[in-house]
């Protein structure tokens, strides 16, 4: 329809796409072929079936139990070239600019894989990416909230020379959110804050957990956006501050819904974010598990919330402003 044409024409910018989460069904059982993967007996036999059960999750945790399954299939640097590439070149037909992408060392790490296998694999498609499509890319490294706090620093110190080189451009926070509050990784913030002030710093927060999950995350891990962070509506305080400070919030709207933070994607609070003030872009979360690319989000928002051409234009603004990217590159975007 015309919309979607014209939602596909909106510059777009993605800030909250984990590069483990484009991981097609397709290209798992390929991989799994390749490298001869065991997996556990009772998983899927064929994509068909897998793409059944990726529609039946029931919450966040349980989504993550297949998602750390099928980063077992990732082992050389081609197949996280291929596994990136391929997303660029899903988004780049639904009319996506940047992305600033998210990877899980520690999910590849404990398997006994390099450091440099999956950050040339993600940076050659980066590059092939800026040449042949336009996209520009930013990676965000994140730690996994539910492992110890201690593998997490060791983590940051393998990653060290990479933020240097300029290879690494963010830190964020993932993995099973309530029972590993922000505190817990105040350090691990602290020793990149200090070491490399010029990187951005976010986390999930306020997806599962409470609006004090996102208070916490800026006071203790003082990051400067929010992944996820619906539930900040449920703290006005916290919404003027957002707003005052400008901070974005990276909303998944199809992940919520599969994930069921939410029932409804209407249940989504993006005209209060609107009304406050409080910037948001739209986002594709884990795309393959959730069988919706960029595009499929901003059709399904837009189905339920009818915005009209100033509120898109607006919300596209946002995603642009909010991105880390110079002020230069910010104006070729608009
Ligand atoms: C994630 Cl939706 C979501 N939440 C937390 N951690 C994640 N890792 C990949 N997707
Ligand atoms: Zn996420």
């Amino acid at each position: 329809s015309h919309m979607t044409q014209f939602l596909t024409e909106l510059p777009k910018c993605e800030h909250h796409v984990h590069l483990e989460g484009t991981l097609s069904p397709s290209l798992l059982f390929k991989l799994i072929s390749k490298h001869n993967v065991e997996l556990p007996s009772d998983f899927p036999s064929t994509p068909e079936a897998l793409e059944i059960r990726y529609n039946q999750f029931t919450d966040l945790d349980d989504f993550l139990h297949f998602y750390y399954i099928g980063m077992n299939v990732l082992k050389d640097e081609d197949d996280f070239f291929q596994l990136a590439w391929e997303y660029f070149q899903t988004a780049a037909t639904q009319g996506l600019h940047h992305a600033e992408t998210f990877f899980d060392p520690q999910g590849h790490l404990c398997r006994g894989i390099e450091f440099e296998t999956f950050l040339n694999g993600f940076t050659r498609a980066a590059a092939k990416a800026k040449q042949e499509l336009g996209i520009t890319s930013k990676l965000i490294m994140c730690l996994l909230r539910h492992l110890p706090v201690p593998d997490c620093l060791e983590t940051i110190d393998l990653a060290h020379k990479h933020y240097e080189s300029g290879a690494i451009h963010g830190l964020g926070l993932d993995s099973s959110e309530k029972p590993f509050p922000p505190h817990l990784f105040a350090e691990c913030y602290g020793k990149i804050k200090d070491k490399f002030p010029h990187v951005g710093l976010t986390a999930h927060a306020g997806e599962e957990g409470g609006p004090e999950f996102v208070t916490n995350s800026l006071d203790l891990l003082n990051v400067t956006r929010i992944d996820h962070g619906v539930n900040s509506v449920k703290d006005q305080e916290l919404m003027k501050r957002l707003a005052a400070n400008r901070t974005m919030l990276s909303v998944c709207p199809m992940s919520n819904l599969k994930l069921r933070v939410v029932s409804d994607l209407s249940q989504l609070p993006l005209k209060e974010l609107l009304d406050a003030g409080v910037p948001f872009s739209i986002n594709s979360d884990d795309p393959a598990y959730f069988n919706s690319y960029i595009l499929e989000n901003y059709v399904q928002v837009h189905k339920h919330f009818g915005f009209d051409l100033k509120t898109w234009c607006r919300i596209s603004k946002f995603g642009i402003e909010g991105s880390w990217i110079e002020d230069d590159h910010k104006k070729q975007l608009l």
